[in-house]
């Protein structure tokens, strides 16, 4: 497939300043009547031909300022409507009718049918599946759209912007118009048509503007948006208060859809989601749910400014709106919740799925240099580590120079199509800081490490830090540069408190933030008569690997003690892995795992420590899972021996803490009607934690039946539920919950989704039957990207010792499903397919057969350029 270089773009040699769309609905035969008006660009432009993209288009007619164009005028490819004869004039007026079959799109890229309802989806190159056209994100344009269907099939017509016109046609039809007033790309288009119920609300912007609400649902779930309106609102609020954002239309509606590829897109004024971001109540949802609820609503509506009104250049500046926006949705979810936990949580989910990729065969800068399928490039490296980036911007400058960049960001570059450059020169232009070296985290892939050494002198009252940074070769990437790390740091002295210092020397410091910027540095404070404990990387200042020579009592001194509240979860985190993968060394030995005691009481007495937030107890004693584990251990791995020794230490600690954990489950119990703010859900989440534990430990499920028959919200149920699965796979008492989950819920498939989700991480070899028999369940369909998910992304993502069958059936099963999936949605195959990035780290009998079944894959027929793209960078 074809190659696209960042260094090869050029501005486009046309514009479309206004852009007529006319949409009668069908839904095998859907006509598009697309009016341009296009226009030479100035710089460019010299006699060149129109080249307009299109993809799987049937073409009607094609007219320039109202001549019909004869078929000598144009060639038509697959992917390309190329126009020759065009007028000399700067400006002219291009028609073109298309016709397209929504009902037979089962990519779910442009115009299709889910559930009976007409939605699309663009970007990235969806629009030139609707109609032909310059479908890159530099090219802007004022849109009028003009929809057409039938009355009773489609009684609600949504497209972007604000309505203008809407009546009755003959035949049962209707039609309404809708304006957009400021200029946008075509992949920020959206059209929805159907039949569904709505919850209306109001907003009242900070300069009096009303703006009307809606979110567009199948009818009868009304209620459960009511969460979704209420987190949209308080993001509309928050980005007024935070970043002085204000919404532009009159109209912001919200529309879900239950086929989608993605969570959500951030069409202007008309977002549309995939329901499981915006369906809840107590009795579907759980605190998860609600919790990315809250986030993704955000996320979506601050695209609005970061996206919408300032948008990328092009492809490769993807970055720029998403790290940017996840930036923004964090700092939303941090102050509506606990910024602690959130902050743990976020790190959780970068080190989850971002370092593998950063370490692996898919790695890239998070501002990627080449592609060759724009898909494969909506990577955790482009949202999470590209979010880390601009709170690292916002550590280097402080807090003020931050707000003063993004608002210089917000004047010089509304309306604009910008890039990562113009976006780092708004904060060198209020910091006057230099900024070139900070520029790398943008432009070169893979995680740093960071080494430390801290020698003490009581003596002289002096410490010594010796710092080295080092970086990985990635693929094509085989000699980095040095990285400007700003790493927050304390000197813990014995009771807690930090000490300061007389001098430092040797890096610069400011503000307990150490700026790393040469390969090494000897950093020595004086005025330190006591030998202090290090904590590093506080708040996860950088996403950096970090290796520190330190005595576990150390780290558990910090796991008590250090004042911030992120480094003494990872001091704990640490020291869990740590004692895992010892375990799991034991194991594989053919001996018995073995803890230290020091671990086990420090567990029980972070569980009982009514200092700390519930859900950072939660947090704390959630295990790393065991692909974390396998991350440290980095090769040769066996994912027997891993779930094996971590098994052993959960139940080591339910033992070793029994009598209390059991105490403090009875006293959580929740109290009063359900509620799902941030601190009734760690109420639940501390104490579903506990009842892992106890279940792990005493080997019987008569606590978790009896959570599942007693509960009262979906948190409860499907924890009590997947501790049946994942501690008691054997017992009838899991059986049966299963039947009644199933029998409970089976019409409603969001809660189904769980029921699936839960049975294929249900770890062990075995689970592989279970799963290949769920495949074959009547309510699996490869038609939904959320079932697809919820059973084989889940069992190939997060069940490891399913998946990594040393017999290979877990990879032979995986490829024939991965295959059948990408004849209807390559863009959901090429996703399921980078559940293999790792295989490399592998002990040598599953890494051989992991390389087969990749093999597999890329040899099969017609293979698409998503999926081909994903398993050659995979194998390379
Ligand atoms: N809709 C996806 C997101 O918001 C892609 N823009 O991240
Ligand atoms: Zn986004």
């Amino acid at each position: 497939g074809q190659v696209f270089k960042l260094e090869d773009y050029r501005p486009s040699n046309f514009l479309i300043p206004k852009t007529k769309l006319s949409f009668r609905l069908d839904p095998d035969r859907t006509t598009v009547v697309s009016e341009l008006t296009v226009e030479r660009n100035a710089e460019t432009s010299d006699g060149t031909p129109l080249v307009l993209d299109g993809d799987g288009l049937t073409l009607v007619e094609l007219e320039i300022d109202g001549e019909k164009v004869g078929p000598n005028a144009y060639d038509l490819t697959p992917e390309k409507l190329t126009v020759h004869a065009l007028p000399k004039r700067k400006s002219f007026r291009l028609k073109v009718t298309t016709e397209i079959s929504p009902s037979t799109n089962t990519a779910l890229m442009g115009l299709y049918r889910s559930n009976g309802v007409y939605c699309t989806q663009c970007e990235a190159e969806g629009f030139r599946r609707i109609t032909y056209f310059l479908d890159r994100p530099d090219v802007l344009s004022v849109y009028t759209v003009r929809i057409e269907a039938d009355r009773k099939d489609a009684p609600l017509l949504l497209s972007n912007g604000n309505p203008s016109d809407a009546g009755e046609l003959d035949g049962g039809r209707h039609y309404a118009v809708w304006e957009d007033p400021f200029p946008k790309p075509s992949y920020l288009f959206a059209l929805v048509a159907g039949d569904l119920g709505v919850l209306e609300d109001r907003f009242t912007t900070m300069s009096g503007r009303e703006v009307a609400l809606g979110i567009y649902v199948e009818h009868g779930k009304e209620p459960r948006a009511t969460y979704a309106m209420d987190a949209l609102k308080r993001s509309m609020k928050w980005d007024e208060e935070v970043f002085g954002r204000e919404y532009d239309l009159d109209v912001f509606n919200i529309v879900a859809v239950s086929d989608f590829n993605m969570g959500a897109m951030e069409n202007k004024g008309l977002n549309v989601f995939n329901d499981k971001y915006v369906l809840a109540d107590e009795e579907t949802a759980t605190d998860a749910d609600f919790a990315n609820i809250e986030a993704i609503i955000a996320h979506e509506y601050f695209h609005n400014w970061t996206g919408n009104r300032i948008t990328c250049r092009d492809w490769f500046q993807l970055c720029l709106k998403e790290g940017l926006t996840v930036y923004r949705d964090h700092e939303f979810s941090a102050d509506q919740r606990s910024r602690a936990v959130k902050r743990i949580a976020e790190v959780r989910t970068l080190k989850a799925h971002q370092f593998p990729e950063d370490q692996g065969p898919l790695a890239h800068p998070v501002r990627p240099r080449r592609y060759r399928e724009i898909n494969n490039f909506y990577t955790a490296t482009v949202y999470e580590k590209g979010s880390e980036i601009v709170r690292m911007i916002r550590t280097v400058l402080g807090r003020e120079k931050f707000r003063e960049g993004m608002d210089l960001y917000f004047e010089r570059h509304d309306g604009d199509a910008a890039t990562i450059e113009d976006f780092l020169r708004v904060f060198e232009d209020v910091s006057q800081k230099d900024l070139s070296q900070f520029a790398l985290w943008y432009h070169q892939a893979g995680t740093p490490n960071v080494t430390v050494k801290a020698s003490h002198d009581a003596q002289r009252a002096e410490l010594v830090l010796d710092v080295e940074q080092s970086s990985p070769p990635t693929p094509g990437e085989s000699r980095k540069r040095l990285m400007h790390i700003p790493l927050a740091f304390g000197l813990v002295g014995p009771s807690g408190e930090d000490f300061t210092w007389d001098t430092a020397e040797g890096a610069s410091i400011e503000n307990s933030i150490l700026h790393i910027r040469k390969r090494k540095h000897s950093i020595r404070f004086t005025g330190i008569s006591e030998r202090p404990r290090v904590s590093l990387n506080r708040g996860f200042s950088a996403p950096v690997t970090l290796s520190v020579e330190e005595k576990p009592e150390d780290r558990a001194f910090l796991a008590r003690h250090d004042s911030d509240l992120f480094s003494r979860w990872q001091a704990l985190n640490t020291l869990m892995t740590e004692a895992i993968i010892e375990a799991s060394k034991l194991i594989r030995g053919g001996k018995e795992p073995q803890f230290p005691d020091d671990l086990l009481v420090l567990c029980g007495d972070i569980a009982a420590d009514v200092s700390l937030e519930e859900a950072y107890r939660a947090l704390a004693l959630t295990f790393p899972a065991e692909a974390d584990v396998a991350r440290e251990i980095g090769s040769n791995i066996d994912p027997d021996a891993i779930l094996a020794a971590r098994d052993a230490l959960v139940a080591a600690v339910g033992s070793a803490n029994g009598a209390s954990f059991a105490t403090l489950y009875e006293k959580l119990a929740a109290e009063g009607p359900f509620s799902p703010d941030a601190q009734s859900a760690g109420r639940r989440a501390l104490r579903n934690a506990l009842l892992d534990y106890l279940s792990a430990s005493s080997g019987n499920p008569g606590r978790a039946a009896a959570q599942f028959e007693q509960a009262t919200n979906m948190t409860d149920r499907s924890a009590a539920l997947t501790t049946l699965a994942v501690r008691h796979p054997a017992a009838p008492e899991t059986a049966a919950a299963l039947a009644r989950f199933e029998e409970r819920y089976g019409s409603d498939p969001l809660v189904l989704d769980k029921w699936f989700q839960i049975q294929a991480a249900a770890p062990g070899r075995h689970s592989l039957e279970t799963v290949r028999s769920l495949s074959e369940h009547r309510a699996f369909s490869l038609a939904n990207p959320n079932r697809i998910r919820s059973l084989i992304g889940t069992f190939s993502s997060a069940n490891q010792t399913g998946f990594h069958r040393p017999d290979g059936e877990g990879y032979r099963f995986f490829t024939e499903m991965v295959l059948a999936v990408e004849r209807r949605n390559p863009q959901v195959a090429a996703r399921l397919a980078t559940a293999l990035r790792s295989w490399r780290s592998l002990e040598p009998g599953r890494r051989a057969l992991a390389r087969e079944a990749l093999l597999r894959i890329s040899s099969a027929e017609n293979l698409s350029p998503d999926l081909r793209d994903i398993v050659e960078r995979t194998l390379a």
